[in-house]
């Protein structure tokens, strides 16, 4: 994609996001409003460094696995102790060093989606030097292969091959309308008191409400209590599309990864497989994509959003002929979008400003238009990717737009915004 006017401009600018947010270890989502190391950032992060410094991709995930769980999970947050009065909830809530099997980095006790073996794959790709590269597979292998055991294994709760999230902090779309009905059964009062410290780095409109924060605590409360135990009698369990997504794709990867260091591709291969296939048991026909699954009801969560459209990223999906129809259709592109919407624009509730109920986010653009490419669309793919990276230098590498005007939200120099826009720059 090079040789637009732009580009240089486009990855100068990014890789000064990034080198700000860079603490030595790891990279941050942003300064401020997220003062430690986040999961999914990370893979997404890696995905962008590895075209600048694939010796600082490389040590960007493996600062992550330092703080994976004995029992295989790698954490949605791995702690900066100094910074533990900056973020809530922070390391002296989780105490995860009071658990067996935890690291010596204190970390929150929920997962995020399972990006990170795709990351690990397409850094090891792009680093030049064959030793470095060969050395980094063979050490993040092991634990990746462990990371895939804890969500098969432990976090295979509704009697499916998809695993499950235990909270909306796990699926990376906290607020997103699929965990409403959910979040409605539960209480909104925590024991803990609810700092919310993210109200001095963002307005009240743009993130999550009071009642949704006292849902997110009050569960969290539950979830650590139990000491991060996973039961099927969690009072919040659901499947969702993209987590899954992420696990089936990550497989893929895990696959090339074995075949680099002598092991056995061929249970990545079925596992990849198995998951595509229970897959299809998410899709909704009446809305031609996926949703999430309730598993304490069993019923289907009948709400168009953003992950619902991520399977495309399977190769071998099923339903990819509907999916890149809904894609293009009203509830997301079919009214010009210049990215691709958190939800249904065509919902009576809608918001092109609030969080993850509407606007467009800059990692969710880039799976969608990788899916959309996959699966025959490349036309949409470049124009998505274009906008992304022009709206990302636009605006200071905001952390989500409005997807009709491009208007930033949320804080900005974000890090995953830089790092998907250095990958369609280059
Ligand atoms: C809770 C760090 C994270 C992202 C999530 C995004 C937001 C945290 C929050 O920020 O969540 O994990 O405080 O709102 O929703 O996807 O990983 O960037």
């Amino acid at each position: 994609m090079s040789g637009r006017p732009d580009a240089d401009a486009v990855v100068r600018a990014a890789v000064a996001v990034l080198d700000r947010n860079w603490t030595g270890s790891h990279t941050l989502p942003a300064t401020g409003l997220y003062p430690h190391q986040w999961s999914w950032d990370s893979a997404f992060i890696a995905m962008g460094l590895r075209h600048r410094s694939p010796e600082r991709a490389e040590q960007e995930l493996e600062s992550l696995l330092a703080g994976q769980w004995a029992d295989g999970r790698i954490p949605q947050i791995v702690y900066d102790p100094r910074r533990d009065d900056d973020y809530a909830p922070g390391a002296t809530f989780w105490r995860s060093d009071e658990l067996p099997g935890t690291p010596s980095v204190p970390t929150a006790g929920l997962v995020q989606p399972p990006n990170h073996a795709w990351a690990a794959w397409e850094v090891y790709r792009a680093d030049p030097d064959a030793d470095r590269a060969a050395d980094f597979a063979r050490r993040v292998y092991p634990p990746l292969v462990a990371w895939h055991d804890y969500l098969t294994g432990r976090r295979t709760l509704g009697r499916s091959p998809l695993a499950c999230v235990v909270h909306p902090w796990e699926s990376g779309m906290d607020n997103s309308p699929l965990w409403d009905e959910a979040l409605a059964r539960l209480p909104d009062t925590p024991r803990h008191k609810v700092d919310r410290l993210d109200l001095r780095h963002a307005s009240a409109g743009e993130r999550p409400s009071a009642k949704e924060y006292g849902r997110f605590f009050w569960l969290a409360e539950q979830y650590r209590d139990g000491d991060c135990q996973d039961r099927d009698d969690l009072p919040f369990l659901l499947e969702d599309p993209t987590v899954n997504t992420l696990l089936a794709r990550s497989e893929l990867a895990l696959a090339e990864l074995a075949r680099v260091v002598g092991a056995d591709p061929g249970p990545h291969r079925e596992h990849h497989e198995e998951v595509t296939d229970a897959l299809d048991a998410l899709f909704e026909p009446a809305l031609g994509l996926h949703v999430a699954r309730d598993v304490t009801t069993g019923a289907l969560v009948r709400r168009a959003t953003v992950s619902g459209l991520t399977p495309l990223l399977l190769p071998r999906l099923p339903r990819a002929t509907t999916l890149v129809a809904t894609a293009l259709g009203p509830r997301f592109l079919g009214g010009g979008a210049l990215m691709v919407p958190s939800y249904d624009v065509t919902a009576a509730d809608f918001d092109a400003g609030q969080y993850w109920r509407g606007p467009a986010w800059f990692n969710m653009t880039w799976l969608v238009a990788h899916g959309l490419r996959l699966h025959g669309e490349p036309g949409t793919a470049d124009r998505l990717e274009q906008n992304l990276r022009d709206l990302a230098l636009e605006h200071d590498f905001p952390e989500y737009v409005d997807p009709a005007t491009g208007a930033p939200h949320g804080t900005r120099k974000f890090s995953w915004t830089a790092a998907m826009a250095i990958d369609v720059a280059v």
